[in-house]
């Protein structure tokens, strides 16, 4: 990446390098990709500040989740054919010391869904849902960004603890396959303020709201929380390109009225729940019980624009990029 952002990102902030790898040194393995992942939090990390996690360096590869097939080992616990997950970004092939690698079955579920809803994104549906959010049966759950990676999921179980579940997206197409799921109500945040459709859909109010995209959203749903409701603060995507500090909610005194708890959390606290998410959720997709979709955008030099259009909202489900052959 050449320059740190303000705003929307642009293609002119990317760059495509060709560079020639070497052979794996002892220890090492190369890992020849079939899909690198485009993620929202990855905006956040091209800004000039540090969090966490340190921003992504200029000129150097973007980190992020990949998926792709040892295909040179050097490193016996990783030996050629071996399809693994690792955090090493945006190209067609990586070289690893074998630290952060995790191996994948490829025998049930098409690998590009470790990216997606059995990855990252799918656990952050699960531990917001069960462990953050408590859902129960009967609850009311508004989930935002529904029709994404991770709201698409949240919704599903939310729905099979036994939850009414109210679901928002931004176009006619993602509204008619959150139907199709079975989601108790749905609205395109473009047609109807979020305000307006919860007082028709959830005239009653809801228990939990699950946030994906902050804003206009958080403030309506807030104004339709029950007494001790809960609030799962996943993501704020509606801020993430801002240029300017944005105003909180203008209701945000109703979480001392209603008794409301607003909790944020990030999936990388939470790796110690992946062979439970896993157990719950393997089997289910693997039935089609919960069903995925998943955005392919082809070749490396796309990354950018699949990029850019998450942002934009082009993605149904979990985007992806496909930059090498598949199993
Ligand atoms: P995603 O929902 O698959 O893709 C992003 C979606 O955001 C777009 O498709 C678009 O859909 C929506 N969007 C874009 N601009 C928007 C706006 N101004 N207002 C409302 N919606 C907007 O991405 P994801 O990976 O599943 O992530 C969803 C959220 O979870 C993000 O906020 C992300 O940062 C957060 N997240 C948090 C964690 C964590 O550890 N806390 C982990 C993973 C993800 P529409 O067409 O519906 O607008
Ligand atoms: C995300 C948005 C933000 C996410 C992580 C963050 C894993 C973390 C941001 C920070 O630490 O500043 O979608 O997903």
């Amino acid at each position: 990446m050449p320059r740190a952002r303000r705003g929307a990102p642009v293609p002119s902030d990317f760059e495509l390098r060709e560079v020639e790898l070497p052979d794996p040194a002892g220890g090492e393995v190369l890992v020849r990709n079939a899909f690198v992942s485009v993620d929202p939090y990855m905006r956040g990390r091209m800004n000039d500040a540090n969090s966490y996690v340190p921003p992504f360096a200029l000129g150097e590869p973007l980190r992020g989740g990949a998926v792709g097939r040892v295909v040179a080992s050097r490193n016996e616990r990783w030996p050629e054919g071996t399809w693994v997950v690792h955090d090493l970004g945006w190209r067609e092939a990586a070289l690893s010391d074998g630290r952060g690698l995790r191996a994948v079955d490829t025998a049930v579920t098409p690998v590009s869904t470790v990216l997606g809803v059995l990855g990252m994104p799918g656990l952050t549906a699960f531990v917001g849902i069960v462990d953050i959010g408590e859902v129960k049966d009967g609850d009311t759950v508004f989930v935002s960004g529904a029709a994404g990676a991770v709201g698409s999921l949240a919704a599903q179980l939310a729905r099979l603890r036994g939850a009414r579940v109210i679901g928002s997206a931004g176009t006619q197409e993602k509204v008619a396959w959150l139907e199709e799921l079975g989601l108790d109500g749905v609205f395109d945040y473009h047609e109807q303020p979020a305000r307006e459709a919860l007082g028709v859909l959830a005239p009653d109010g809801i228990d939990v709201y699950f946030d994906n995209v902050g804003g206009e959203t958080l403030e309506a749903a807030i104004g339709a929380m029950r007494p001790h409701g809960r609030i799962v603060a996943c993501g704020s995507i509606s801020r993430y390109n801002a240029t300017e500090a944005l105003p909180g909610p203008r209701n945000l005194f109703l979480v001392v009225t209603r008794r409301l708890r607003m909790q944020g959390f990030l999936v990388f606290d939470h790796y110690d729940r992946y062979p439970a998410f896993l157990a719950e959720v393997g089997p289910l997709v693997a039935t089609g019980e919960v069903r995925y979709r998943e955005t392919v955008v082809d070749g490396i030099e796309r990354a950018p624009e699949a990029f850019i259009g998450l942002l934009e909202g082009v993605n149904v489900g979990k985007m992806l990029v496909r930059v090498g052959p598949e199993p």
